[in-house]
């Protein structure tokens, strides 16, 4: 394979960031009629849309070689991949919230409640590294309504403006993880693969410099 395969959102918060990274790297994106991969004219690229969840497995297969995500997905996956470049979008963060009217004095309220998160993995290591013993469970979406229907006393879910805590009657109160996308390299790159992503890199790199 003479080209480098990329892995980006194929929809949501990261897509038009990870495009328009693309385009501000000089690589311009056909419009193919086949949604789930463009080539590109003026750099050997091939990208793979795909949902992020899914992104790490791939580029520890190697299926694509590099890819785009957040590092709350990174982390939350614990996929055999490395990551490479902070890119600077995307940024939010991984946090605790409870009800607005909770007394919270610190990690300790945490003790013996059960918190609703889909981030698992990451809300287990907070738990630990703060020796607190308490009841995940994970659901799959809308977790900031889990308070208010008794399914849960906390939840951990990704903030940016906070407005969708407030508006369901919560309050940050730790953070978790500071987060923001991350380009990630599968570890066995070959020597051609090597070479694209150095190049890649360095466009990167004069673009977030440009963008400061
Ligand atoms: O379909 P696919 O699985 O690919 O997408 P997804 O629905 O899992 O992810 P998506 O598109 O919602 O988010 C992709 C990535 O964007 C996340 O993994 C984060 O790395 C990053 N990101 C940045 C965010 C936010 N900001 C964010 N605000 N992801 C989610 N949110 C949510 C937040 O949880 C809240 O529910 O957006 C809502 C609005 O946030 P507030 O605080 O501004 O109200
Ligand atoms: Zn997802």
């Amino acid at each position: 394979m003479d080209k480098i395969k990329i892995a980006i959102q194929k929809s949501g918060r990261l897509y038009d960031d990870s495009v328009k990274l693309l385009k501000d790297c000089g690589i311009d994106l056909k419009n193919g009629v086949n949604k789930l991969k463009a080539e590109c004219d003026n750099f050997p690229m091939e990208i793979y849309f795909l949902r992020d969840d899914d992104i790490p497995q791939y580029v520890e297969d190697a299926v694509a070689d590099i890819g785009i995500v957040g590092e709350n997905v990174f982390y939350e996956k614990k996929k055999k991949a490395e990551i490479v470049e902070q890119l600077g979008f995307g940024k939010c963060r991984l946090s605790v919230a409870v009800g607005r009217s909770e007394q919270y004095d610190g990690v300790d309220f945490l003790h013996g409640k059960k918190i609703a998160t889909t981030y698992p993995v990451l809300v287990q290591q907070f738990l630990d590294k703060n020796s607190i013993k308490a009841e995940i469970h994970e659901i799959s979406g809308s977790v900031e309504i889990a308070p208010g229907i008794g399914l849960a006393d906390a939840i951990v879910d990704l903030v940016s403006s906070g407005s969708t805590l407030f508006m369901n009657g919560l309050k940050e109160v730790e953070t978790v993880l500071k987060s923001q996308a991350v380009l990630i390299r599968n570890e066995q790159l070959g020597a051609r693969q090597q070479q694209l992503l150095e190049k890649f890199l360095f466009r990167i790199r004069a673009v977030k410099k440009a963008r400061n």
